[in-house]
């Protein structure tokens, strides 16, 4: 609902300004149904540390919005978009065919949807050379998280450290869950 993503919107500024920083990632979407599969992206983005913003923006219902957006994104200071959308999904592609930045396109399976989010993954990922999306699998929003930390490790040290303990924890957890089989 609205109600929802206002408040997922306005988590997402107090992350920001709680961090002191500009959003370094900005999460879109093509509806705001689009919200209770997106938001994993925005809880790993939370876990990390990691500025962000997030909005609806539609290709096809919004198209100038979605022009705005990503043509100010670089000089507004975002290094990475997520972008999400259902069935004719659009708006990873045309996103990253007006910015520079990184585009992470995760597939929407829309509830009631045919097609199971096929549609969506195909429409994300299969970009022509020169336009690239890093697409995700459907409805696999926390990776594109995981995937936009990784960009900014590249540049920044904290953020590989955090990046580091992650994966490690990640081990730890499966060589207990092995230990504890094995019992
Ligand atoms: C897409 O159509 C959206 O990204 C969403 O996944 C799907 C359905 O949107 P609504 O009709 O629920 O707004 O554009």
């Amino acid at each position: 609902s609205s109600a929802a993503l206002a408040a997922a919107a306005a988590a997402a500024a107090s992350v920001s300004e709680s961090s002191g920083g500009k959003p370094l990632v900005g999460i879109i979407m093509g509806s705001d149904s689009d919200l209770a599969t997106m938001k994993a992206a925005a809880a790993v983005l939370e876990e990390f540390g990691v500025p962000l913003e997030l909005t609806v923006v539609s290709a096809h219902r919004t198209p100038e919005r979605m022009f705005e957006y990503a043509r100010s994104a670089h000089s507004r200071g975002l290094k990475a978009i997520i972008a999400g959308a259902g069935g004719a999904a659009h708006l990873p592609g045309m996103v990253a065919a007006m910015t520079p930045l990184p585009v992470i396109g995760v597939p929407v399976k829309p509830s009631g949807a045919h097609l199971d989010g096929l549609d969506a993954l195909l429409s994300i990922v299969q970009m022509p050379k020169g336009v690239p999306v890093a697409t995700v699998a459907i409805g696999n929003a926390a990776n594109a998280g995981l995937l936009a930390v990784r960009i900014l490790a590249s540049a920044d040290p904290n953020m590989l450290d955090r990046m580091l303990a992650y994966q490690a924890g990640m081990t730890d957890t499966v060589l207990a869950k092995a230990a504890k089989l094995e019992q």
